[in-house]
C-alpha cells in the first residue's frame, strides 16, 4: 500500500512489533521511560522529566528510531564462538543492517594483519596492548575521533587525555554533519548553536524548513509544526524532493491527527540540489523590493549592511533563477509570506550543510533572518537541527581539534594541564593524513569512521595503513570490518541507560540533561569513562594535574567541566539537586550578540554555478532512510519514499526517459570518485528533474573529498553522476 502520510498508526503498530523483539512491550516501555535521555537525535527527549517527555513536559513523546535504538541495545550478546566461526571476510559481505543485527558486543576482540578472523582478547590484554603501542607512538602521530553518541563525561575525558599525551588531532562527526552551521552561525552573530528554544517554535507564526526531512528524522518536531499550522502559521518547506510526511503527518499523540492526519507543509518550494544559495538571496532580493526590511535593526545591530544592500540590488534575477532552479513568481510568493510574518523560525539541517558552500548557506539564511530583525526576539530565530543525540555536548566540552580559550585558559590555571599548541587535524584532514602514512594510531569514541566518511575506498585504504585502531562500540558495523588497521580492537563499551552512575548530554537547544543510567543487561560491556580512564592510568600515571582514578567518577568529571567550560557552571551541583539547564549566554531573546562589537555581521558572497548541467549528468543527495540511524541500518525499506529496498537511484521519470532508461532497469551509476554497479533505477516523480537520490552509506563509494573550505565538511549532497544501463541486464 501507498504511504500517504508520516507517523500514524504505522509508528503505533510499530511500536507493537519493536515490542515483540525487546522480549515484551512492558519492557521496552519501562526501557523508554527511564531517566535517560535519548539515544537518537538531538531534539531530545527524556532525562529527569523520564524518557518519551519533551522538554515543555509533553508525554507521550516517542518516535520509531528511538524504539529502533533501544531495542538494538536489548539484544543478546555476540557469542564468543561466533568470532571464530565467521572470518572477517565473510563479515566484509554483510549489509550495515545484518552487522547490526549480530547483537551487542560484550567481549574485547583483536584482528592482526594476515589473520583471517578476529580473536576475543582479555581486557588485561588489550589495555596492554594499546598502552604500549601509544608509548611507542608520537602523539602527533595519534588522532581521536568522537561520535555524539557519547557523554559530556567520557567526551571530555578522552579529549583530555588525549591532549596531555600530547596531541590536538581531536575531532568529532560533526565535520560530516552541522560544522558548517557552527561556523557559519559563528561568523554571522559570534555563537555557533540555535538561538531559539522549544518554547519559541510554539510562538512563531512561521517556520522554515530547509534541506531536511524532521518527519522522518527529527519526528517530533512535527508535532510543533502541526499546532503552529492549527494556529494559521506557514510552514515553508524548501526542499528538491517533497518529502511525504512533511506534506502530510498523523502525529501519534494526538487523536484528531492520528486519525485525519495534519497538513504540515503550507508552503513547498523545491530548488534543485545545491541551489538554495541562490534561492535564498533570491529571497531576500524579493523582501526588500517588499520594503519589508527593519532598516532600523539593521542600523543598530548589524555590520556590513550597505555591502548586502547593494549585492541584493546587483544579482539579477536571471542569474538567480539558473543556479536555484526556481522560478522568481514562487520565489516573491515565498516573500510575500515572510515579509507578514511578525515571528519567525529558520530551521535547516543537511540539504544547506552538505555542500562545498555550507558555510554561505548558513550565513545566507543568517542574512535572510537578520534583514526583518528575527534574531534576538522571542519566537523568532536561527535553528540548526542538530543529528546525534549529544553531538553538541562533546563539542561544548572540548571535542575540537582547537579548544575555547577560555577552556584552554582554565585548564592551565585552575588543574595545571600542560595542553599542546600544535595545530590539530580536522575529520577529513586525520584521513588524507593517514593515507599519507602520517598517522599510525586511531582511537574512536563509538561512531563509524569508515561508513561517514566519502570515497570509501580512499577510507578504507587510509584507515588500513595505521600500525593500531581502537573502537570503543555498542554494535558491529561496516567500520569494524573494512580498513582494518595492522592491528585493531574493538571494546565493548555500555550504552548511557546501562552506566552505573549518571551521565550528562546536551539539547539542541542548549538544554543540558541527566541521565540516571541503569542496570547492565549483558555481563561484559565496560563503561566508556571506566575504559578510558584506565588508559589514561596506564599511559600518563604521572600527569601533573589529573587523577585518573578518580576520573573513573562522572561526578568528578563533572566539576571539571563545571570548572572549565563556559556556561556549564551548574553542572556542578546536578548530582545534588538533579536540575537540569539551559546553558547561559546562547539563547538570544534581544539582540544582544556574542560577537567582539556586540553585532551581527551580514555576508556577501559569489554563488557557484550550479552543478550537473551536461546532458548525461544528474545531480546526486546521498541521504537517510526511514530506517536507518546514519551507518546503522534497522530496516531495508524507507516507508515514507515507498522503497522496499536500499540498492536503489531515484530519479523523475522526465529523466528516465532523457537517459533513454526505464523504471526498474539495472544501471551502473557513475561520479568521478567511484562507480556503483547493479543498481536499481526507479522512477520518482516527487523529485525534481535533473536531480536523483540514494541511501547512504552505501553511495559514499560515489562522493568525493572535495569540502567546502571554511567547515570542512564534504559536498555529501552535491554529487554529479552519470547513469548508464548495467553492461549485463538481468530482471
Ligand atoms: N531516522 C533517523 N533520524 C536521524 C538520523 C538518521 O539517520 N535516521 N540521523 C541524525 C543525524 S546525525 C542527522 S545530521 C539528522 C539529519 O537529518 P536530515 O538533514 O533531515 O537528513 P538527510 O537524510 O541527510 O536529508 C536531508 C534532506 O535534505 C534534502 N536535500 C538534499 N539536498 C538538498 C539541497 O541541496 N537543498 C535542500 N534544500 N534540500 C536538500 C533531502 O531531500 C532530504 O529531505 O538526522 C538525525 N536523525
Ligand atoms: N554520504 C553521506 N555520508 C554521510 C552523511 C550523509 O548524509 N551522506 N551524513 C553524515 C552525518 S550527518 C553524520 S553525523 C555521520 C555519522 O557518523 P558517525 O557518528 O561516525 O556514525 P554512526 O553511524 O552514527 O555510528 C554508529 C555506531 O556508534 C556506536 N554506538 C552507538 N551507541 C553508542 C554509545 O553509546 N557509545 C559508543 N561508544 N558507541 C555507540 C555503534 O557501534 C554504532 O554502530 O555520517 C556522515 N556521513
Ligand atoms: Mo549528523
Amino acid at each position: 500500500m501507498k504511504v500517504g502520510s508520516g507517523g500514524g498508526f504505522r509508528a503505533i503498530h510499530y511500536t507493537w512489533k519493536k515490542g515483540r523483539e525487546a522480549g515484551g512491550l512492558w519492557k521496552l516501555y519501562k526501557a523508554m521511560r527511564t531517566r535517560n535521555s535519548c539515544k537518537t537525535c538531538a531534539l531530545g527527549m527524556g532525562g529527569q522529566k523520564g524518557g518519551m517527555v519533551n522538554e515543555t513536559g509533553a508525554f507521550p513523546e516517542v518516535c520509531k528510531k528511538s524504539l529502533q535504538a533501544m531495542v538494538a541495545d536489548m539484544q543478546p550478546a555476540i557469542e564468543p564462538t561466533f568470532w571464530k566461526q565467521n572470518s572477517v571476510n565473510d563479515l566484509r559481505q554483510s549489509s550495515p543492517r545484518e552487522l547490526e543485527k549480530l547483537g551487542r558486543l560484550v567481549h574485547p576482540v583483536r584482528y592482526r594483519k594476515g589473520a583471517t578472523h578476529f580473536e576475543t582478547v582479555t581486557w588485561q590484554e588489550a589495555y596492554a596492548a594499546i598502552v604500549e603501542k601509544l608509548r611507542q607512538t608520537e602523539a602527533d602521530r595519534s588522532f581521536w575521533y568522537f561520535s555524539g553518541r557519547s557523554s559530556n563525561e567520557a567526551g571530555f575525558l578522552l579529549q583530555l587525555m588525549a591532549r596531555v599525551y600530547g596531541t590536538n588531532n581531536i575531532n568529532n562527526c560533526s565535520y560530516y554533519c552541522h560544522q558548517a552551521s557552527g561556523v557559519g552561525l559563528q561568523t554571522a552573530i559570534g555563537s555557533g548553536t540555535a538561538t531559539v528554544v522549544l518554547e519559541d517554535v510554539d510562538k512563531a507564526d512561521c517556520v522554515f524548513v530547509i534541506g531536511g526531512n524532521p518527519a522522518s528524522n527529527h519526528p517530533r518536531l512535527m508535532t510543533s509544526l502541526m499546532h503552529l499550522r492549527r494556529r494559521g502559521g506557514k510552514v515553508i518547506v524548501i526542499n528538491p524532493v517533497r518529502e511525504t510526511g512533511m506534506l502530510k503527518f498523523r502525529v501519534p499523540s494526538d487523536p484528531i491527527s492520528l486519525l485525519k492526519g495534519s497538513k504540515i507543509a503550507s508552503h513547498y518550494v523545491q530548488p534543485h540540489i545545491g541551489g538554495d544559495l541562490a534561492f535564498l538571496w533570491g529571497l531576500a532580493k524579493a523582501v526588500s523590493k517588499l520594503d519589508a526590511i527593519d532598516e532600523e535593526y539593521l542600523r543598530r545591530h548589524c555590520n556590513n549592511v550597505n555591502e548586502w544592500q547593494q549585492e541584493i540590488d546587483a544579482i539579477t534575477w536571471e542569474e538567480i533563477e539558473t543556479k536555484s532552479g526556481v522560478p522568481r513568481s514562487e520565489i516573491e510568493k515565498i516573500a510575500n509570506v515572510y515579509a507578514k510574518s511578525k515571528r519567525c523560525i529558520f530551521a535547516w539541517t543537511m540539504g544547506i550543510t552538505h555542500h562545498a558552500h555550507g558555510v554561505k548557506n548558513v550565513q545566507a539564511v543568517a542574512n535572510l533572518a537578520l534583514c526583518r530583525g528575527m534574531v534576538g526576539k522571542p519566537g523568532s530565530g536561527l535553528m540548526p537541527i542538530r543529528g546525534h543525540s549529544n553531538v553538541q555536548g562533546i563539542g561544548s566540552v572540548g571535542v575540537t581539534p582547537k579548544l575555547k580559550t577560555q577552556i584552554f585558559d582554565a585548564l592551565q590555571s585552575k588543574h595545571q594541564i600542560k595542553l599542546p599548541t600544535t595545530v590539530g587535524k580536522d575529520t577529513l584532514e586525520c584521513m588524507e593524513a593517514a593515507s599519507r602514512y602520517e598517522l599510525s594510531f586511531g582511537f574512536s569514541l563509538g561512531g563509524n569512521l569508515f561508513g561517514s566518511n566519502p570515497d570509501s575506498k580512499f577510507a578504507a585504504e587510509a584507515l588500513s595503513r595505521l600500525d593500531m585502531s581502537v573502537m570503543l562500540s555498542t554494535t558491529m558495523n561496516t567500520g569494524h570490518v573494512n580498513g582494518l588497521a595492522a592491528e585493531t580492537y574493538i571494546l565493548p563499551v555500555l550504552a548511557r541507560d546501562e552506566e552505573s552512575t549518571p551521565t550528562t548530554q546536551e539539547s539542541m537547544f542548549n538544554y543540558v540533561r541527566l541521565s540516571d543510567g541503569g542496570p547492565r543487561r549483558l555481563p561484559g560491556p565496560r563503561s566508556e569513562v571506566e575504559v578510558i580512564a584506565e588508559i589514561g592510568n596506564r599511559l600518563l600515571p604521572d600527569a601533573t594535574g589529573v587523577d585518573w582514578k578518580t576520573m573513573q567518577q562522572t561526578s568528578t568529571i563533572r566539576q571539571w567541566i563545571a570548572d572549565v567550560v563556559p556556561g556549564y557552571d551548574q553542572i556542578a551541583n546536578i548530582d545534588q539537586t538533579r536540575k537540569e539547564f539551559q546553558i547561559a549566554g546562547r539563547t538570544l531573546h534581544e539582540p544582544k550578540f556574542t560577537t567582539v562589537d556586540g553585532r551581527a555581521n551580514l555576508h556577501t558572497h559569489a554563488i557557484p554555478e550550479l552543478k550537473g548541467r551536461q546532458d548525461q549528468e544528474l545531480r546526486l543527495m546521498t541521504v537517510r532512510s526511514e530506517g536507518q540511524f546514519n551507518t546503522v541500518v534497522y530496516e531495508e525499506e524507507d516507508l515514507y519514499r515507498n522503497q522496499s529496498r536500499r540498492d536503489i537511484i531515484l530519479m523523475h521519470p522526465d529523466d528516465l526517459a532523457r537517459l533513454g532508461l526505464e523504471h526498474e532497469d539495472r544501471v551502473e551509476v557513475k561520479s568521478d570518485t567511484g562507480t556503483l554497479s547493479n543498481i536499481l533505477a526507479r522512477s520518482y516523480e516527487s523529485i525534481r528533474p535533473g536531480n536523483a537520490l540514494m541511501y547512504f552509506p552505501e553511495a559514499n563509494v560515489l562522493v568525493s573529498r572535495h569540502a567546502d573550505p571554511s567547515s570542512k565538511t564534504p559536498a555529501f549532497k552535491g554529487v554529479v553522476v552519470r547513469v548508464v544501463p548495467a553492461p549485463q541486464r538481468s530482471s
